[in-house]
């Protein structure tokens, strides 16, 4: 496709000045600009495939170099770094110093907010729609026409998210125009689960419903715009009520809600957002989109494309990349899998994640025992709780990065309790292309404060495997198992998997006299084993798999301090709290001497997107960089070097 209209928009104003009968043809150029990119590089696909017509109306309609547009998750974002003069950096989609698949305001004005993490528009928007409330500069028909306006773009699997809702509970209480476009295609990633996905299927498919609605379109569509047009629609809405056995139920929340209308039709779409642009009051316009739009395979399939690795098509079949060698998820499924067989206690859950975290695999095996909450991960901690306390064994799937959400509950229900929920933390470590949003930086960090938590990682399929055995068994609180976004190591597959005992590492090279011991933590002990093929020999180095975090193996280190062995602690995991520290904490309390430990670990700044393998060069965790460190940490003097040295070292070698 020769692209004849993206080419000239350099900035919003450019699609503004277009008349709106051209708008479909820079929809077709986008789709097509996308399309291009994600087959070469992958990316969030569907999702901006479907939002395309959606983007194109917002920034025809208001200014956003002025207006608030506020993106939940972030990953439907590429139309409007498309729009908002960022073409040029397509090419370098999700890669090492090039454009972030999500919003990031280091790139541009346009970007508000950095996110990743579903649920967060409404509550920001609810923010900025105070703070220019407060400032004297929201939009106000009658007062300040010229004011800023707020839009929040949100998804239909993300609104049912806690901190969604609490945004809307917020919302429906601003006196002033507050825009959340409900971006309504039925889907999640995968189905979206639970009553309010029924709820909108509902609407969706209940014509009676979108005739009224067509209807409140039409009576209102001339008249002048402000607060008439809102009572309008609130009248409306009311006749709406009884003509559908449905009730408005945004309206419950005080906003307003028109809609569902087709996101794919752009004079509609823009006639709906010039009437809504000036209601003076909180509301709701409901679109319905096709996740996948224009891309035959990927309105198919839109959970395979919602964010697919580069694909090819060949004689009208989709080729996906392989991306090389079998997933730790793959491996974490099928333990999960033969631990259900064998136990009919254990039950699994996912937070909208059964693609992501392998569930998928296992929920129609199981499926009176799994389960997928929809994004709602503080919901799905409580339940693996209730589901202890009645006697399961809950195993909760989720990665590191969303099990953030719910460390309250860690706290309340699970730990206080001593519940053995146990934690499957898939893309623990640097995640690559999804960059820092998604960073697995600190579980180790925020799950090492509770009481009789214990952590351990893989550091290649056998040992998940026996993790999760090990987990099974422990029954006096909480117990996590962290692994990364990588394929499993083949190293150590020809060698017997020692069982995980409490707080023991597993030793991979050990010499009696070492010159220096590397623990590494899960597949961390990978890449030290590939440091050592780089040292040919020169040192005597002990390699252990550490295997916990906590409790540490403590009568190694102690035999090892106490022989004067230098000691490494290597992990994909912050610094700050991280096994390192873990390792030194204990250390410190067993009263030996920690002047020796160094420890390596992703250093405290937040590492953007790019390969996995140019983030671990980044933070020195790659084999050379750790090569460097066991030289270092051999080869210095050891007679008098005190601990601030030590300790500035640390930070020197991973920058
Ligand atoms: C807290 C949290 N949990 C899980 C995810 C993973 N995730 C990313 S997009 C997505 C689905 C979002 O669905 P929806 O909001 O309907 O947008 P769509 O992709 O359908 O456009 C999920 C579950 C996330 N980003 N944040």
């Amino acid at each position: 496709m020769e692209l004849k209209v993206l080419p000239g928009i350099k900035s919003p104003a450019d699609v503004r000045a277009l008349p709106v009968a051209r708008l479909p043809e820079l929809a077709a150029e986008i789709r097509h600009a996308i399309c291009q990119q994600i087959m070469k590089t992958g990316g969030h696909f569907a999702p901006n495939l479907g939002v395309v017509e959606l983007t194109i109306a917002l920034h025809y309609v208001f200014d956003f170099s002025h207006d608030r547009l506020l993106f939940d998750v972030g990953h439907q974002c590429y139309p409007h770094k498309l729009i908002t003069g960022r073409a040029h950096m397509l090419p370098t989609l999700r890669q090492t110093g090039g454009m972030s698949g999500f919003p990031d305001p280091r790139e541009s004005a346009y970007d508000l907010f950095s996110v990743g993490h579903a649920g967060t528009a409404i509550s920001t928007a609810v923010g900025m729609a105070r703070g220019d409330l407060l400032r004297g500069e929201s939009f106000d028909p009658e007062t300040n026409p010229e004011g800023r306006h707020v839009c929040a773009l949100v998804g239909d699997a993300s609104i049912v998210n806690g901190v969604a809702m609490e945004g809307l509970n917020n919302a429906g209480t601003l006196k002033r125009q507050f825009l959340v476009i409900f971006n309504d295609n039925g889907m999640s990633i995968a189905r979206p689960q639970g009553a309010l996905a029924a709820y909108f299927d509902r609407i969706r498919i209940n014509p009676a419903y979108r005739k009224v609605k067509q209807k409140a379109r039409d009576v209102v569509a001339h008249l002048p715009g402000g607060a008439l047009i809102g009572e309008m629609y609130h009248r409306v809405g009311e006749m709406a009520k009884d003509a559908v056995t449905e009730d408005t139920w945004f309206e419950k929340f005080g906003l307003l809600t028109v809609g569902p209308i087709d996101g794919h039709d752009l004079p509609t779409l823009v006639d709906m957002l010039l009437e809504v642009k000036n209601v003076d009051r909180p509301m709701v316009l409901h679109v319905h989109t096709v996740k996948g739009k224009g891309y035959e395979y990927a309105e198919g399939d839109a959970t395979t494309f919602h964010a697919p690795k580069p694909f090819k098509v060949e004689r009208c079949k989709v080729a996906l990349s392989s991306g090389g060698g079998r997933s730790f998820t793959s491996a974490f499924a099928d333990a999960l899998i033969d631990i259900m067989e064998r136990d009919d206690k254990v039950v699994t859950c996912t937070a909208a994640m059964p693609d992501g975290t392998g569930l998928n695999k296992v929920m129609p095996l199981f499926p009176d025992r799994s389960w997928d909450t929809g994004i709602c991960e503080s919901h799905a901690m409580d339940m693996m709780a209730g589901l202890a306390k009645t006697g399961f064994k809950p195993f909760f799937a989720v990665y590191s990065t969303f099990v953030q959400r719910a460390f309250d509950q860690v706290f309340q229900e699970v730990s206080l309790h001593a519940l053995p929920v146990r934690l499957c933390l898939d893309r623990a470590g640097l995640v690559g292309g999804d960059g820092a949003v998604h960073q697995g930086f600190c579980d180790i960090s925020i799950m090492r404060v509770f009481p009789k938590m214990v952590l351990t990682a893989a550091m290649d399929e056998t040992s998940l495997s026996a993790a999760l055995e090990f987990m099974r068994n422990y029954h006096d609180g909480p117990s996590v198992v962290r692994y990364p976004r990588d394929s499993v190591s083949e190293m150590f597959a020809d060698r017997v998997c020692p069982p995980f005992e409490m707080g023991k590492a597993r030793a991979l090279v050990e010499h009696e006299t070492p010159d220096v011991a590397v623990l590494g933590y899960g597949v961390m002990a990978i890449n030290a084993m590939q440091a050592l093929d780089l040292l040919n020999d020169e040192y005597k180095v002990n390699v252990y798999d550490a295997r916990f975090a906590r409790p540490v193996d403590i009568e190694l280190l102690r035999s090892l301090i106490q022989r004067g062995i230098p000691v490494i602690t290597i992990e994909d995991h912050g610094l700050e709290g991280g096994f390192g520290s873990c390792v030194v904490d204990a250390c410190h309390e067993a009263g030996l001497d920690t002047r020796r430990i160094t420890t390596l670990a992703i250093p405290l700044r937040w590492i953007y997107h790019g390969s996995r393998s140019d983030q671990m060069q980044e933070v020195g965790l790659d084999p050379a960089a750790i090569a460097r460190t066991i030289r270092e940490a051999v080869d210095v003097d050891e007679k008098a070097m005190p601990i601030v040295e030590v300790a500035a070292k640390t930070r020197q070698t991973v920058r």
